[in-house]
């Protein structure tokens, strides 16, 4: 399996699989880790995603150069649409960064909603090295993200950063010894699972979407999501556990 799907608690954990090669996208793995993605999204027992690579020295390297790129010029070589662009996905999802995310591999770690990376991790668009600039979402993500000047640091010099850099501008949450990077992801997985799933959806869903609003049609975006969420049972158990002192135990409903 190139992409590996376990689930466990409500968390599945997708793990890009091919460490001999940096974990690098070729058709194949692009077209599993799309549909890995789309039973992730539609699958109603779990609520978050954890996603990392194989082995020690890579989350991604990027797109497969040998096997990917040389096809591009080909018009009709077409990929499936992927958690770059189209899947909405609104269930929370987090990047544990092993190793070197590049190019394509950056551009999941982007598309990621948490990103916590292991000490050795270093993130970078070598794209434009190869005369390419990143495709699946790198222009338009990394300056929304960044301070411009950081986010033209990255896409213009084509050279990685190391993890505390990328904590210090704030691309990545949290940085931790490799040992203790999948119990760190877990556990960030765990008290989202705490809160109400619906909620948590609710506010993903109104983060993404009122970035392309102005502020008073996203004010009226959170209006109607707010309205919809008093109706729910988990609402409902919220605030009667909140009364009765105990944990809440929401069901999703
Ligand atoms: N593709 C294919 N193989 C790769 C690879 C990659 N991106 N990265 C590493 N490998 C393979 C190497 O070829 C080598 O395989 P063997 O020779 O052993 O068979 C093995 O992994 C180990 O690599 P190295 O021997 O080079 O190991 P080093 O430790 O010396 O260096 C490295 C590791 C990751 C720094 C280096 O391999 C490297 O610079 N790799 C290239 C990284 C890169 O340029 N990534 C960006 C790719 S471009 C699209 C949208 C987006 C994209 C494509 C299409 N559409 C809209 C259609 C995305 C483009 C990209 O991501």
């Amino acid at each position: 399996m190139l992409v590996v799907y376990e689930k466990s608690d409500h968390v599945a954990t997708i793990t890009l699989n091919r460490p001999e090669a940096f974990n690098a996208i070729s058709p194949e793995v692009y077209q599993e880790f799309s549909d890995t993605m789309i039973r992730f999204r539609d699958d109603p027992d779990v609520w978050v995603a954890i996603i990392t690579g194989a082995g020690q020295k890579a989350f991604s390297a990027g797109a497969d150069i040998k096997q990917m790129l040389p096809r591009l010029a080909d018009k009709s070589f077409a990929l499936p649409p992927g958690i770059m662009r189209g899947l909405n996905i609104w269930k929370p999802i987090i990047a544990a960064i092993n190793g070197l995310a590049l190019g394509g591999g950056l551009e999941i770690v982007l598309a990621c909603d948490i990103r916590i990376a292991a000490e050795n991790a270093r993130f970078g668009t070598p794209e434009v090295s190869l005369g390419l600039i990143p495709g699946w979402g790198g222009t338009q993500r990394l300056p929304r993200m960044l301070p411009w000047c950081k986010a033209a640091e990255i896409l213009l010099m084509g050279k990685p950063i190391d993890a505390q850099e990328a904590y210090r501008i704030g691309l990545i949450n949290k940085v931790v010894a490799p040992a203790e990077l999948m119990s760190t992801a877990q556990e960030w997985a765990a008290r989202i699972c705490e809160n109400g799933p619906i909620a948590i959806r609710a506010a993903k869903e109104a983060m993404i979407r009122g970035m392309n609003m102005s502020l008073d049609d996203g004010l009226r975006l959170e209006e109607s999501f707010f309205a919809g969420l008093t109706t729910t049972e988990d609402f409902k158990e919220g605030i009667s556990a909140f009364a009765e002192k105990r944990k809440p135990q929401y069901k999703g409903e």
